[in-house]
């Protein structure tokens, strides 16, 4: 077996062990699916083309998205664009899939010297637990092992009143120090579903007259500069969180993200059967990101 053959074969069980538990997570995966099979806009969920997922993290030593990517690196992903988003205080990259049948990969980080002394103070106080990249001591061949990795706390789950510290001056860090590397979203392609569906504002209306509520943040439609990046998102799923000493609160947990490329200008001319992901707008656009962070924020979550 090749090596390309046998780290794309791992992605084959971390990407589904994402997936599954990032559904069981998020109440309205199945709702969404369940509606477009009923509506018959797609016959199984195997019909779903995943745009992108996206992960959140800490960048502090050891951690951060030079610990994370390796993870995707290994599995044949490839570092592309970088974003920076001044008033959010992260940075964020994007990686295209070793095939075109993989989900793109969103990561972003928090620019945690960037925050006052005290929430550095509290992340660090977690972050520290970790004291060598956990990557580096993962067997990225095991495909398990990995999924394990994925879904186990890397810091001890924090106190209420530090997440609430937090939340004041980062939604951001408060999601992560709580979630960590849980699926953020993953995100359904509309440009391939049928007329009345395929596009972000054909695909809002269904949503909503299925109860799905959407982040309003710049508006419920997200379009590039370009024109060819159109997105929208959920808002947050809300989740019950035990905190350490037992106290529970709610707390956003992750969302759905769905997503338009239009057919890039040299190739209009092609025949619509023949058009593929590569014929398509493809990255992001730090314009929509930033609104699309918002889904877990309070402002949208309150609403
Ligand atoms: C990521 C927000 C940005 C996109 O597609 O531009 C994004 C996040 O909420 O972590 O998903
Ligand atoms: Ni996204």
């Amino acid at each position: 077996m090749s090596i390309i053959n046998q780290n794309t074969d791992t992605l084959d069980i971390v990407l589904p062990g994402l997936m599954r538990r990032y559904t069981e997570r998020v109440p309205d995966v199945k709702k969404i699916l369940n509606s477009m099979i009923s509506e018959g806009i797609i016959g199984t969920e195997k019909d779903i083309e995943n745009d992108h997922i996206a992960f959140r993290t800490m960048g502090v030593p050891r951690l951060g998205i030079q610990s994370f990517e390796k993870i995707f690196l290994h599995y044949g992903y490839e570092k592309k664009d970088h974003y920076f988003f001044e008033g959010k205080k992260l940075d964020a990259w994007w990686y295209s899939p070793p095939r075109e049948t993989d989900p793109r990969i969103f990561v972003s980080e928090l620019r945690v010297g960037d925050l006052s002394e005290e929430s550095q103070r509290i992340i660090k106080s977690y972050t520290d637990e970790v004291i060598s990249d956990p990557v580096d001591n993962l067997d990225l061949n095991n495909g398990e092992d990995v999924d394990a990795f994925l879904h186990t706390p890397l810091w001890r789950t924090p106190t209420l009143s530090d997440y609430l510290t937090l939340l004041k001056e980062s939604e951001y860090a408060a999601w992560v120090i709580y979630n960590r590397y849980y699926l953020n979203h993953f995100t359904i392609s509309v440009h391939n579903l049928p007329e009345g569906y395929n596009t972000v504002s054909d695909f809002n209306v269904f949503l909503e007259k299925h109860g799905i509520s959407l982040n309003t943040s710049g508006g419920k439609i997200k379009t590039s500069p370009d024109g060819g990046l159109i997105q929208s998102a959920t808002v947050a799923q809300m989740l019950e969180a035990e905190f350490a000493d037992g106290e529970t609160y709610k707390i956003s947990g992750s969302y759905v993200e769905f997503a338009e490329r239009k057919v890039l200008t040299k190739f209009q001319n092609l025949p619509t059967d023949q058009i593929s992901r590569k014929n398509r707008r493809d990255g992001f656009e730090a314009t929509n990101a930033d609104k699309i962070f918002e889904s877990t924020y309070t402002t949208q979550t309150g609403k």
